[in-house]
């Protein structure tokens, strides 16, 4: 019997890292006991795992995967009801933006950043290709990271082609998991393979005609960073699951409103136009920004108040 965590899904089989660094590929066994939800997958990426070492000893038999802190899902395709785990035991995320090519839409972003708080995930801001930015992009992203760092998010300004901001990231990241997460084309792999040289990771240009990035990442892999602790490169925009949220709860996941709700008049208030509501009078007050109210009452609005 052995522990380790799981790298890396490949059809059945799933490459498991030990505590001394070598990697196993591991079968499931047939009864396989995980405790909580029912999922498409019973193993993600971030698992830690008990397994068995079989006879050839070089693969194993997973027998049991370790009680997890936290996850995050995706439906498992558009019609199905049933959801698949992306990522287990996560310690963060970072949210990798961009002012320009492609620009990332605050909307976007705010629904990252809800979804996160929903899975109690916390998220840093990585605004990356600072070196593309003429003045009014920079102005553009300094509005942005002032908004967000009021709200109490962290944010950081990198540039992966002059190097600025990588000291930061590093510091950040080191002995933890992190979901790399952002639209496509915004840099993620490009990080990836600055952080970990070895990975080679695939990264393409984006598409100048459209200025939207194409999905070249596919599935979820853990990569183990020199420094320290571990990186999950999701698929651009499709990678971070969905949460369903009851209308009334979605704005527990924006902190701002959250703390000034408490003083609107009813106790069940959306923030809509109910008589008193403390929300709509900080907006007009500029406590809280309307670029974020704005992405709250879209979500409100979203049909079923599903979203990926
Ligand atoms: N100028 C500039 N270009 C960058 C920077 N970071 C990444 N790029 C370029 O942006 C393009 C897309 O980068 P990728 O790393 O492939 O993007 P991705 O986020 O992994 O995209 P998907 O895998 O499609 O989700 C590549 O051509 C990179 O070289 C940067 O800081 N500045
Ligand atoms: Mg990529
Ligand atoms: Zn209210």
């Amino acid at each position: 019997m052995a522990r380790g965590i799981v790298l890396k899904s490949v059809g059945i089989r799933y490459r498991v890292l030990t505590s001394t660094g070598e990697t196993i590929d591991c079968v499931l066994r047939g009864k396989l006991r995980v405790k909580g939800i029912e999922t498409t997958n019973p193993v993600a990426v971030g698992d830690t795992v008990v397994f068995e070492l079989l006879d050839d000893g070089k693969s194993g038999l997973i027998t049991e995967v370790c009680e997890r802190r936290n996850y995050i899902l995706r439906k498992s395709s558009n019609l199905s009801r049933q959801s698949q785990i992306i990522a287990a035991n996560l310690d963060q995320a970072l949210l990798v933006v961009t002012i320009i090519l492609p620009k990332t839409h605050v909307e976007f972003i705010d629904r990252f950043l809800a979804t996160a708080e929903a899975y109690s995930i916390p998220t840093v801001i990585v605004f990356n290709k600072t070196d593309l930015y003429g003045p009014e992009d920079t102005e553009n992203m300094e509005e942005l990271i002032r908004m967000y760092t009021d709200i109490g998010y962290k944010c950081l300004r990198l540039s992966l082609t002059d190097g600025s901001g990588i000291p930061d990231i590093i510091s950040i990241m080191k002995g933890k998991i992190s979901l790399i997460s952002g639209n496509s084309g915004v840099g993620k792999s490009t990080l990836l393979n600055i952080l970990n040289p070895e990975l080679k990771l695939r990264t393409e240009e984006i598409s100048s005609y459209h200025k939207q990035g194409k999905h070249i990442t596919t599935f979820p892999e853990m990569h183990p960073l020199p420094f320290g602790g571990f990186a999950i490169d999701t698929p651009g925009l499709r990678g971070f699951g969905v949460v369903d949220m009851e209308r009334n709860e979605i704005y527990h996941f924006f902190p701002e409103i959250f703390r000034v709700a408490s003083n609107c008049r009813f106790y069940n208030c959306l923030h809509l136009d109910e008589p008193d509501c403390a929300v709509r009078q900080a907006v007009e007050d500029g406590g809280i920004n309307w670029l974020r109210y704005r992405s709250y009452l879209s979500i409100l609005n979203d049909e079923n108040n599903k979203y990926r």
